[in-house]
């Protein structure tokens, strides 16, 4: 199946793949767009048979009778045995293989995400695994992570805006949510778009398979500034690139995380 897909994402010029499960995601556009084009083309070919079948000089009388034939009947029925299984053998489980099936956290590569009019927050939880206490009731200006001070959890925490972080070939747990409206986390070259609702926690994963740095854009309208959401980047470093960087930043949870 691999070759298949790469060969006809070459010829379709499709977006670069950083992800294990987007080679799923783009054999189901490869497959809709061969049937959406077998559609295209026996229409245009029925459409062109009916205006020379059916011409004025050879029909001069309406026929009252209409087609006797069921063969327009079994080519509906064949489209729509193919879309089922288009949609009950690729699509679905697919979006189940994604929604439901979370990798385990201690695996993984875990950050918590929250947008904002106009970028993104990344949270870590830094050498130690744990998430520092967060409390909605502690959010302002200030303190947007709405952190309870002095919690010891919290003090490695690594945040960062706009400019995040994963390791290559290991799974990747995001925890999104947003500040403001409804925004949407795409990134296109690792095949993944998932809302970020205010008050919501969504889980989303995805397993990056190519180094690289990957643009984040924003999938919903969310504002006058919407499209500069397209600043944030992802970038998929080795696992010694990413543990460098990790100590780095040094923990103290105060790396700059500015409003814009
Ligand atoms: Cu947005």
């Amino acid at each position: 199946m691999d070759g298949f897909v790469d060969f006809w994402r070459a010829v379709m010029g499709m977006p670069i793949l950083a992800s294990e499960h987007g080679h799923k995601v783009d054999y189901l556009v490869v497959v809709m767009h061969w049937l959406m084009a077998a559609l295209f083309v026996g229409w245009i070919l029925f459409f062109g048979y009916v205006l020379v079948r059916f011409r004025k000089s050879k029909n001069p009388k309406a026929s009252y009778q209409g087609v006797k034939s069921h063969a327009s009947s079994y080519i509906e029925v064949a489209v729509a045995v193919v879309e089922m299984v288009l949609l009950f053998g690729l699509a679905i489980p697919l979006w189940s293989q994604m929604v439901d099936k979370v990798p385990a956290e201690n695996e993984s590569t875990v950050m918590r995400v929250i947008a904002q009019q106009f970028g993104w927050n990344a949270r870590y939880p830094g050498k130690d695994g744990v998430f520092g206490r967060q409390d909605a009731k502690r959010i302002s200006l200030d303190n947007k992570w709405g952190d309870v001070p002095d919690d010891e959890n919290g003090k490695d925490d690594i945040k960062v805006y706009n400019d995040l972080k994963v390791v290559v070939n290991k799974p990747v747990v995001v925890h999104l949510s947003s500040m403001d409206v409804i925004h949407s986390f795409k990134v296109i070259a690792l095949r993944v778009c998932q809302d970020a609702i205010p008050g919501m926690n969504i889980p989303l994963w995805f397993k990056p398979i190519k180094e690289g740095r990957y643009q984040i854009n924003c999938a919903q309208l969310c504002g006058t500034g919407h499209y500069t959401m397209s600043g944030g980047f992802l970038t998929v470093l080795s696992q010694a690139e990413f543990d460098a960087w990790e100590a780095s930043q040094g923990g103290g949870g105060t790396t700059a995380t500015s409003f814009e």
